[in-house]
């Protein structure tokens, strides 16, 4: 099983609510925020893995779906919730797709940006986990 959720806790309001990410409630220390926006219908992201970089997507707003591979599974999952977090760790080739009108991927990564890190082929990401 690849797909790995957290429930992020929140304070409902008929007003509105609030979801809250603090202390514990990620498994890693968040060293760098970054939201995907404005992505037009029908573009991919993602199609990548990271040697050691764990991130976790939310759907702030709208909707995408998630494919998940690690050389032996793939799961396809739909985010569309702004109270659930995707933990995504590292060794896991990642594909983004069928982004609403208006989605907002939210992403907490557990390291600052380093291109080195990425594996970008998938041929070598399954050279690399082997
Ligand atoms: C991931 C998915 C969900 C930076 O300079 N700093 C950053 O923090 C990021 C994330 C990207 N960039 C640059 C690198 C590229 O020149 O922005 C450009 C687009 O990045 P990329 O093609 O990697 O974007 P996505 O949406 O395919 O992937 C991103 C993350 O890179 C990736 O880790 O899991 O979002």
């Amino acid at each position: 099983m690849i797909i790995d959720w957290i429930d992020i806790p929140k304070v409902k309001n008929p007003k509105g609510n609030i979801a809250i990410l603090e202390g514990d409630t990620l498994p890693f220390e968040v060293r760098r925020v970054y939201y995907l926006y404005d992505v037009p219908s029908g573009a991919r992201r993602g199609g990548h893995a990271h040697k050691t970089l764990q991130q976790v997507l939310i759907a702030v707003s709208g909707s995408f779906d998630v494919v998940l591979k690690n050389g032996k599974t793939t799961q396809r999952i739909t985010l569309n919730r702004p109270d659930k977090g995707l933990i995504i760790s590292h060794n896991t080739w990642r594909e983004l797709e069928n982004f609403s009108s208006g989605a907002v991927c939210l992403v907490l990564a557990s390291e600052p940006y380093d291109e080195t890190e990425y594996i970008r082929s998938y041929k070598e990401f399954l050279k690399f986990i082997s």
